[in-house]
């Protein structure tokens, strides 16, 4: 059995489908930022613009968009010197690696996925084989590294199991120990963001109702109008936590305070006990212009050179491929690939 150690390594990454939200921010790039300047493991963090296209995007868009969110990594704090920052799609090792879990992977195990069924919808006949395809592209982006710490959000848990589930079978059916089985890193207190209109959705860039999340690049007073206009029921907020139980809209507030504060549902409820949303939105909607407003006029200013944006992909993508390549030669010589002479 081939035996590799696996050292530490975290790996990441969100699509370029659109503009970032604050349910990004604080589920998933917030802790990237953290661990980076915990500097306990590498980090390395991509655009998935491969995963993007898994459903239409106008390639103007699409271009603008990956270049805003690199942008956007920088503004939240992802310094390209200390992490490795890049677009998928200039490391083909990603896409190589796909193919062979696409041969790993089962039907069967993919069709179970919920955000396939939640996207595909009742016109899956009509989906791409791509979107599909989705959990195993993303296996293989954290695989190509031997990541062994992924953090995320809430609504990506399914394909992290997923990942483990094809790494254990490849490992299993080349009887080896090669790829590592990774952990999850869902932590705060946003993991699951909700949309501001409907307690029971998650926050998403794709949601057609621009109200119902916030942008990254949302100026003070659209977050203020926003937030003032967020869906909640008509109950002061309790005393307690246990009493957010069923009124996820005034939970899904209370929870984005407390990841802006860097607190605990639990303080913030100590302080608001018994306040109206009335009194309690306008302080949620400082709070956020507070936080947002250095990172959003940050990416304003990146955005004015992007050839130097082009340049830090650019060079993210030599490092990156640098971890990449040898990961993925090993993988051909293990599923039995022949090398040719002098290559
Ligand atoms: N609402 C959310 N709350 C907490 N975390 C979230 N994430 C996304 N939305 C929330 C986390 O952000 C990371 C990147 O996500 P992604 O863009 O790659 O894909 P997604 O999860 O499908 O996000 P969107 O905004 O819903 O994109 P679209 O609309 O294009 O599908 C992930 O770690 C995710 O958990």
């Amino acid at each position: 059995m081939t035996e590799v150690v696996h050292t530490p390594r975290v790996f990441s990454g969100i699509q370029p489908s659109g503009g970032l939200t604050l349910g990004n921010y604080l589920g998933a790039m917030k802790r990237f930022v953290e661990l980076q300047d915990a500097g306990e493991m590498p980090t390395i963090f991509c655009m998935v613009d491969l995963h993007a296209i898994t459903v239409w995007q106008d390639p103007v868009r699409l271009r603008h968009a990956t270049r805003e969110l690199c942008a956007g990594f920088i503004a939240a704090g992802i310094d390209p010197e200390k992490s490795i920052l890049f677009n998928q799609s200039q490391v083909p090792e990603h896409a190589q690696l796909a193919w062979i879990f696409n041969c790993v992977a089962r039907m069967g195990w993919m069709g179970r996925m919920t955000q396939w069924k939640d996207k595909a919808g009742k016109n899956s006949e009509n989906a791409s084989l791509g979107l599909f395809a989705y959990p195993a592209l993303m296996a293989a982006d954290i695989m190509i590294y031997h990541a062994t710490h992924v953090p995320v959000g809430e609504d990506q848990k399914q394909h992290l199991e997923l990942t483990r589930d094809i790494a254990i079978k490849f490992n299993n059916d080349y009887d080896v120990n090669f790829f590592p089985v990774v952990e999850p890193v869902i932590e705060g207190a946003a993991t699951r963001v909700m949309s501001l209109r409907d307690g029971s959705k998650k926050m998403s860039k794709s949601d057609p109702s621009d109200m119902s999340r916030i942008n990254l690049t949302d100026d003070a007073d659209t977050i203020a109008r926003k937030i003032r206009k967020a869906k909640t029921d008509p109950a002061p907020l309790p005393d307690n936590v246990e009493g957010l139980a069923d009124r996820p809209e005034a939970r899904n507030l209370v929870n984005i305070y407390a990841a802006l504060a860097d607190t605990t549902p639990e303080a913030v409820i100590a302080d608001h006990a018994g306040q109206q949303f009335g009194t309690f939105k306008p302080s949620l909607a400082d709070l956020a212009v507070a936080k947002l407003a250095p990172i959003s006029e940050e990416m304003d200013r990146l955005m004015q050179d992007v050839d130097q944006i082009d340049r830090i992909l650019g060079r993210g993508a030599e490092r990156a491929r640098e971890i990449a390549a040898p990961i993925l030669e090993r993988t051909y010589d293990i599923v039995g690939m022949v090398r040719a002479q002098g290559a």
